[in-house]
């Protein structure tokens, strides 16, 4: 048995789905309106995952052109079979439900197969030679799962959909999963919302089409009613169950990490994991050790399921390597490898020119502002923040008149903080902009000398602070944003990502040196 920390895949990663190949396990994650999409995470031990690519990296796989703030790629499933990597996900803004394939998880994959059931959240199971595909979605004024069979080569729908259930009475009954195991067809799906109400329920049937009896326990998982000081992660939902090289269960959820003492959340929903126990009825218990673990007799009373936290024990297959959650001097920047970046949707290559040798990234603006949604995207490159304490610094150079760019903290168009250069006249200034929803607050323009200047963001539990470091190289503050302000439970629309670090420009041409995330520096 083994401790590891939750969550095991930090920063906004919701909807895990996992599959294994031998020893090693895959796992990928909701994307939205970000480019390249559907990260593809590896692990051989469950508790550390490595980034090592994307499934949809050409815009023949991912069209995001309108994709409004968490449009774009919803929930993805990953499944092996013969062999072969299946990956199907949603556009919601361009064409709905596909299926991409590859030898290498890794890359590169195919060109999409549209699949011609709707709805969200699909998913498939391989079934001798049979090729399952799930999903929710609305059909004949029924909403609920639905389940069509595919050809096994050209992966088109080749039956019509039949219902399957409706849930177990939670709203919004989604993220079906369909397993055959042992004589039964399981089907595990999220209800309640992919809020505070989340929860995890699973049936099962001898038949792929039903009927499926629930699981008298349901919801297998939630923490729905626990108070943020007994549990800082709620809305546990949207899972995937399976089995390790061991014969160990596992299930992948996601989850919140609240913000202290408040019902609120800026890094988006994460990744956790937890140990699963069949029981002598074959029915899947998570977290069994944890199930009395709530918070009080009332919590217990309604939670019949198990309970993730950020310290929990199970049998992994490998041994966690230890976590440095320390936070980091000033020489412990990090500069973020290629495919933690991300673009918002569609980027145009021609305006991010990386020169490795002088460690620099040149971005020329378009004329978008963060805070355009039509058109073109604005010229950004950012990373997840994955930690409540958090900063990101870079050496920002402003190289002709017109330019504007800088480091921002950037949950969307409507809600970011963001410090940066511009340049009128010959003259260098200093500017931050703090916007969310549609209050909009500018500084004063400070002037510099030169054109260049060190910018740090720096993000706490309470604030994100926008610094730059004066000629002597100390630490300026310029402004600062609340936290809450950059929350999903803030935004006007629903949301569903997370808070990003990362650069942009506006105009002109910026250079940035250096660009690097670590923990707050002392
Ligand atoms: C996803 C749905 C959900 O498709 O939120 O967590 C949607 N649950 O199942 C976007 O993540």
């Amino acid at each position: 048995m083994y401790t590891y920390q939750n969550p095991v895949i930090k920063g906004f990663n919701p909807d895990p789905s996992v599959c294994r190949a031998g020893e090693d396990y895959y796992l990928v994650t909701s994307s939205f309106e970000y480019f390249p999409g559907v990260p593809v995470y590896h692990s051989k031990n469950l508790a550390d995952w490595t980034l090592v690519g994307h499934c949809l990296t050409r815009r023949e796989q991912l069209v995001l052109d309108g994709a409004r703030p968490s449009g774009g790629i919803y929930a993805p499933t990953i499944r092996v079979h013969g062999g072969r990597f299946y990956m199907t996900t949603t556009n919601v803004s361009h064409r709905g439900n596909f299926i991409v394939t590859a030898s290498d998880p890794r890359g590169p994959w195919s060109d999409p197969v549209w699949v011609t059931q709707g709805g969200i959240d699909p998913s498939l199971l391989f079934d001798g030679g049979a090729v399952y595909f799930t999903s929710t979605d609305t059909i004949g004024g029924r909403t609920g799962i639905f389940l069509c069979e595919l050809d096994p080569e050209s992966l088109e729908r080749r039956t019509e959909p039949v219902f399957l259930t409706a849930g177990g009475g939670g709203r919004f009954a989604e993220a079906p999963h369909l397993y055959k195991i042992g004589k039964y067809y399981y089907l595990l799906l999220a209800e309640g919302g992919t809020e505070y109400g989340h929860m995890v329920t699973i049936f099962r049937s001898l038949a792929v089409a039903g009927p499926y009896e629930p699981c008298p326990r349901n919801p297998i998982l939630t923490h729905r009613g626990m108070d943020a000081q007994h549990s800082p992660v709620q809305c546990t939902g949207h899972a995937e169950l399976f089995e390790d090289h061991n014969g160990n269960w596992w299930m992948a959820a996601l989850g919140v990490r609240q913000l202290p003492g408040v019902f609120l959340h800026n890094l988006g929903r994460e990744t956790f994991l937890a140990p699963v126990a069949w029981d002598e009825d074959g029915w899947p218990a998570v977290a069994p050790e944890r199930a009395s673990g709530a918070n009080d007799e009332q919590s217990v009373s309604s939670h019949r399921g198990g309970v993730l936290a950020l310290t929990m024990t199970g049998p992994l297959p490998g041994e966690p390597a230890a976590r440095c959650d320390c936070s980091p001097g000033e020489a412990d920047w990090v500069s973020p490898s290629g495919p933690d970046f991300l673009y918002i949707r569609n980027p145009e290559p021609s305006r991010y020119l990386r020169d490795p040798q002088n460690n620099t990234l040149t971005l020329r603006g378009n004329g978008m502002a963060l805070r355009e949604t039509e058109g073109a995207p604005p010229v950004f490159l950012g990373v997840r923040q994955t930690e409540f304490d958090m900063a990101a610094q870079a050496e920002v150079t402003v190289t002709e008149d017109g330019g504007k760019g800088g480091l921002v903290a950037y949950y969307g168009p409507d809600y970011h903080y963001a410090v940066y250069l511009t340049r009128y006249g010959g003259v260098t200034y200093l500017r931050t902009v703090r916007r969310v929803h549609d209050l909009e607050a500018r500084s004063e323009r400070v002037q510099i000398y030169g054109e260049t200047a060190t910018l740090r963001i720096i993000a706490g539990k309470d604030f994100y602070t926008l610094y730059w470091l004066d000629p002597s190289g100390n630490p300026a503050e310029l402004a600062r944003g609340a936290t809450a302000g950059l929350c999903t439970e803030g935004t006007a629309s629903m949301t569903f990502t997370g808070t990003l670090l990362g650069m942009f420009c506006e105009r002109g041409e910026v250079v940035f040196r250096g660009f690097g995330v670590g923990g707050t520096p002392k």
